[in-house]
């Protein structure tokens, strides 16, 4: 029988290119995020490219009650889940403490940190019943160490940092896999996303060096994935090779 993997945050960047490679290893996929047409177009051009099974789940994952209608009242066979990539993830401005719009400082909270938790409760429980499973949670440089601006938003990653520990030793007698996957720069819709639409100052974040793309972030998560069964990649920072730490980066 096919593997399942739920990806959140599928329809862009990480989420999207995770989803494709997925689809191309044969799982099926349960795939969350807001935008439905895009979500729509991505499950048919999955389908028909890989043969594969797609459930949509067109929701936000900071509606608690909502995240866990949708994902309780799935039918059984779609509650075997094997992989779930907790992806779904955002920046919302870049300024100092003083300056920091609340608005902002929530969405970010609420989407990295309690979004994470919501979807992580309902399937690890499936996971737990079934004594395996395999969680991936999207970190970044910016949950290792704090750069200027970055104050929030590197505080929802240093907690994801945080749960990831927490789950490995919470699953441990479970025997569930733990991975936390920790980019650096990726050009997705991260920046524009992070500058609310202003996608001159999101390109300037990449002029003059190779960021990471989407796809090189996905193939370090099958790879994770794809290890033996007695093997478990606690942890990795991935980089573009122009940037050594979260401000630090070669330009020409
Ligand atoms: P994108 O903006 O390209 O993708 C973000 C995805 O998350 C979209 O599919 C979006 O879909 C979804 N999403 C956002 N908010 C919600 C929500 N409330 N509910 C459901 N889905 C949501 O960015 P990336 O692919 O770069 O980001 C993916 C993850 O990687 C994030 O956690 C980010 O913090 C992390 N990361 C990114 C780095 C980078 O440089 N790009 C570096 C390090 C980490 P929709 O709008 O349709 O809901
Ligand atoms: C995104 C990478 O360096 O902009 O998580 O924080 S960074």
């Amino acid at each position: 029988m096919a593997k399942i993997a739920l990806i959140t945050g599928a329809t862009s960047g990480i989420g999207a290119a995770s989803a494709n490679t997925f689809a191309a290893e044969g799982y099926n996929l349960i795939l969350i995020a807001r935008r439905e047409n895009l979500l729509d177009a991505q499950a048919q051009q999955l389908v028909e490219q890989h043969s594969i099974k797609v459930k949509k789940i067109q929701a936000d994952v900071r509606d608690k009650e909502n995240i866990n209608y949708v994902l309780e009242t799935l039918p059984a066979e779609w509650k075997n889940v094997d992989v779930l990539v907790n992806n779904a993830g955002l920046s919302q401005g870049l300024d100092p403490i003083d300056k920091g719009d609340t608005e902002d400082w929530d969405r970010m909270i609420d989407t990295n940190v309690k979004g994470l938790l919501y979807v992580t409760k309902v399937v690890s429980g499936w996971m737990v019943e079934r004594k395996k499973g395999h969680i991936i949670n999207i970190g970044s440089i910016a949950g290792k160490e704090v750069y200027p601006a970055g104050n929030v938003y590197c505080a929802t990653k240093h907690a994801v940092d945080a749960l990831n520990k927490g789950m490995r030793i919470d699953l441990l007698p479970h025997g569930i896999k733990v991975t936390a996957i920790n980019p650096g720069m990726v050009e997705t819709e991260f920046s524009i996303v992070r500058f609310k639409g202003d996608e001159n100052r999101a390109k300037k974040v990449y002029d003059g060096l190779e960021p990471l793309i989407a796809q090189d972030i996905a193939d370090a998560i099958w790879y994770v994935v794809s290890r033996p069964a007695h093997v478990n990649i606690n942890d990795m920072l991935i980089m573009p090779t122009a940037q050594a730490t979260g401000t630090i980066v070669k330009r020409n």
